[in-house]
């Protein structure tokens, strides 16, 4: 297996995570994003949606969607459990993914992208250019306020985000919130309930990975 990664982009560090919660090691091949590797023809063989991360298992398939990694990981080793046990949390771990996913990294995702300069031209990740369009820069920043609000209040009800315990759910929305202050979007001082599980996540060993 070959993980491709590219520290500091929050998408991969979500199986990096992962791996560590899990405590397995995979060759990683590190691509440099601010140089457009991830374009060049030879990784695009391996994802022609031109992101990562990437897993390439040992018969040349490769899986390209993180959450799709992680279930894949699951399988493979199943403990610790962190897709969640049964079918209701099973069910609840892939809703709040997704919550956080739609509400938190897309909304992230569309302000960093209409803003950054170094994004002009491709606001949208993959193989096709798309211009800026500033105001969806001051939308997604606005929808990712609404996320971390959203959090908080989830969070207020239970212990983490799709049960009582820490699970894949938990690690997408950790780094959907860190990736919120790359927008200059951060906890506040009234969301005690969000910043109680975000330092809970932060201690754990797998957060340094
Ligand atoms: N849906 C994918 C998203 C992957 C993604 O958007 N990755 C970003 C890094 S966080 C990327 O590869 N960007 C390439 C680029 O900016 O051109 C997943 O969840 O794994």
């Amino acid at each position: 297996m070959k993980f491709y990664d590219a520290p500091p982009a929050p998408s991969p560090r979500r199986v990096r995570m992962f791996l560590a919660e899990k405590g397995l090691a995979v060759e990683t091949v590190n691509l440099d994003l601010t140089k457009g590797e991830q374009l060049s023809e030879a990784f695009r063989a391996k994802n022609p949606r031109c992101t990562v991360p990437v897993l390439e298992l040992d018969d040349g398939t490769c899986l390209t969607e993180s959450l799709s990694i992680c279930h894949y990981l699951e399988s493979l080793h199943p403990e610790p459990n962190l897709m969640g046990e049964g079918a209701k949390e099973q069910a609840l771990v892939l809703m709040w993914n997704d919550i956080a996913m739609f509400n938190g990294f897309a909304a992230a995702g569309e302000a960093l992208r209409n803003f950054a300069k170094m994004f002009r031209q491709r606001s949208v990740t993959g193989p096709n250019d798309y211009p800026q369009i500033p105001e969806l820069a001051e939308r997604g920043r606005l929808r990712t306020e609404h996320f971390l609000a959203e959090l908080n209040e989830r969070l207020a009800a239970s212990e983490y985000l799709a049960s009582g315990r820490f699970t894949m759910a938990d690690i997408t929305a950790y780094i959907c919130v860190e990736f919120a202050g790359w927008i200059k979007v951060s906890i506040a001082d009234e969301q005690a309930h969000l910043r109680r599980w975000f330092d809970a996540v932060g201690s754990r060993p797998s957060a340094a990975a």
